[in-house]
C-alpha cells in the first residue's frame, strides 16, 4: 500500500474533515508498514508557524513553509500528509510545482459550508458569524475551489473510513505502491 514517497495534500474548509480523514489514512499506511508524517496546519501554527495569523499574506507564507517542509520529507522518503485549508489556487499550484506534479496528490475535502458550520467542533464558525474572529475562511475570507484535484470527497454522506479507502485505492492505482 502506497510505497512510493508522495505528498497527499488535503485542502478544504475548517471542519470539512481533513484531519479526521488524514489520521485514518496515516493509521492504515502505518499498518501496512509505511513511513509517514502528518503536517497539520492547526498544529504547525503552535510551532514552526507561530508567528503567522490569517491575513492573506500570512496564509501564503504558512503554505509556502509547509510546502518546503513537505518537499524535504518526501525527499527523505516519507509519505507526507499535509492538512491545510490552503484556500488560494495559486498557493496550491506553487506547492505542486515545488514538490513535483508526479508526487503530489491533491485531495479536495469538498464538504459544503453548511455541513462544516453545523459541526463547528471548536465553535469558530459561531465566533466568525458574530464578528469575534475576522478573516474566517468561507465567512469573510475566500476559498477558491480546486479544479484539478486528484481526489474529491464530500464527507456529508461518507465516513472517514470510506474516504480513507478511496485515497488508499488511489495510491495503489497510481502505481505509487
Ligand atoms: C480559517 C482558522 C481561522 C481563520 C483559526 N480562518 O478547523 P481548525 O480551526 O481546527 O483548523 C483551522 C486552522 C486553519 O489553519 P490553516 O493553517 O490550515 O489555514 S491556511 O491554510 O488558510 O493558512 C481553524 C483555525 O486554524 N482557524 N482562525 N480566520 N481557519
Amino acid at each position: 500500500t502506497g510505497n512510493t514517497p508522495c505528498v497527499l495534500w488535503f485542502t478544504g474548509l475548517s471542519g470539512a474533515g481533513k484531519s479526521t480523514i488524514a489520521n485514518v489514512v496515516e493509521k492504515q499506511l502505518h499498518a501496512a508498514g509505511r513511513l509517514t508524517y502528518l503536517l497539520d496546519g492547526d498544529n504547525l501554527r503552535y510551532g514552526l508557524n507561530s508567528d503567522l495569523g490569517f491575513s492573506d499574506a500570512d496564509r501564503v507564507e504558512n503554505i509556502r513553509r509547509v510546502s518546503e517542509v513537505a518537499k524535504l520529507m518526501v525527499d527523505a522518503g516519507l509519505i507526507t500528509i499535509v492538512c491545510l485549508i490552503s484556500p488560494f489556487s495559486a498557493d496550491r499550484r506553487r506547492a505542486r510545482e515545488l514538490i513535483g506534479a508526479g508526487r503530489f496528490i491533491e485531495v479536495f475535502v469538498d464538504t459544503p459550508l453548511d455541513v462544516a458550520e453545523a459541526r463547528d467542533p471548536k465553535g469558530l464558525y459561531k465566533k466568525a458569524r458574530r464578528g469575534e474572529i475576522r478573516n474566517f475562511t468561507a465567512i469573510d475570507s475566500p476559498y477558491e475551489r480546486p479544479e484539478h484535484a486528484e481526489i474529491v470527497l464530500d464527507t456529508t454522506s461518507c465516513s472517514p473510513e470510506s474516504a480513507a479507502a478511496t485515497i488508499i485505492a488511489m495510491l495503489n492505482r497510481a502505481a505509487l505502491s
